[in-house]
C-alpha cells in the first residue's frame, strides 16, 4: 500500500499527489509538516532524517526527495509515457523536473513567502518585487518553449510538465501584475484539463 507523508500547501508534496493522481494510485495520506507537527517526531525522523516533506512508503520501501518520488512513481507505473524510455527524452524531461526545483522555484521564493505566508505590515517590498521580476525572466523560458511544443518536453505530457505546472499555478496565484505569457498560458490551461491535475491545480495558493 502506498502512503503520502506531507501538508498539500507543500509544493513538494503536490508533486507527488499529482503523480499519484495521474497514475490513478490508490493511497492513504497523512498531513504532516508546518501547522501539522510530526516531522520532528522519532518516528518520522526515522523515515526521512531531514524531518522534511514528502515521504513516500512502498509496501515499506520509504523514498523522500520530491523529484526522485515522482520518477520512481512514473518509471514503476508508467515506464515508456510519463517517464520517456528513450534517452534523450528522459533526460529532457528530467531537466525541467531539476530545473524547477534547483534554478526557478528559488528565484519565486521571496516574492511567494512574503505575499502569501508573512503577515502585511511585516512584508519586505524590496525583496518582492526583485524576486517577482527575476521570476518573469523563468516564466520567459517556459514561453518560449512552450512556442514550439504544447508540452515541455515535447508532444506529450510527461513528468517534465508536474513541477513546473505547479510552479506557475502559484505564480499565477501571487497578487501581482505579470507578463502576459500566452504560451504558458495555454500549457497550463491543457494541464488543469487533466483529470489527474483537477485536485492539486484546484488547490488555493497558501
Ligand atoms: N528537496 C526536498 C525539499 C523538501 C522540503 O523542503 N519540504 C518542505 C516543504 S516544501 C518542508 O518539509 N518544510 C518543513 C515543514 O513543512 O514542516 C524535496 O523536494 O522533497
Amino acid at each position: 500500500m502506498l502512503k503520502l507523508w506531507g501538508r498539500f500547501s507543500s509544493i513538494n508534496v503536490q508533486k507527488v499527489a499529482w503523480t499519484l493522481d495521474e497514475l490513478g494510485l490508490a493511497h492513504e495520506h497523512v498531513d504532516a509538516g508546518g501547522a501539522f507537527g510530526i516531522v520532528d517526531t522519532p518516528a518520522y525522523r526515522a523515515l526521512n532524517p531531514n524531518g522534511l516533506v514528502p515521504v513516500l512508503e512502498d509496501s515499506g520501501f520509504v523514498l523522500w526527495e520530491s523529484n526522485a518520488i515522482v520518477r520512481y512513481l512514473a518509471t514503476k507505473h508508467a515506464g515508456g509515457s510519463l517517464w520517456p524510455s528513450d534517452l534523450r527524452g528522459r533526460a529532457d524531461a528530467d531537466r525541467w523536473m531539476e530545473w524547477q526545483s534547483a534554478t526557478a522555484n528559488p528565484v519565486m521564493r521571496d516574492a511567494f513567502a512574503g505575499l502569501i505566508r508573512t503577515p502585511p505590515d511585516q512584508r519586505d517590498a524590496g525583496a518582492i518585487a526583485r524576486s517577482a521580476a527575476r521570476f518573469e525572466a523563468m516564466a520567459a523560458i517556459l514561453d518560449t518553449v512552450l512556442a514550439e511544443t504544447p508540452y515541455l518536453a515535447g508532444e506529450a505530457f510527461t513528468v517534465a510538465d508536474i513541477p513546473a505546472g505547479l510552479m506557475i499555478h502559484r505564480w499565477l496565484g501571487l497578487p501581482l501584475d505579470r507578463i502576459e505569457r500566452p504560451n504558458v498560458l495555454a500549457w497550463y490551461g491543457r494541464l488543469k484539463a487533466r483529470p489527474g491535475a483537477t485536485r492539486m491545480l484546484s488547490l488555493a495558493v497558501e
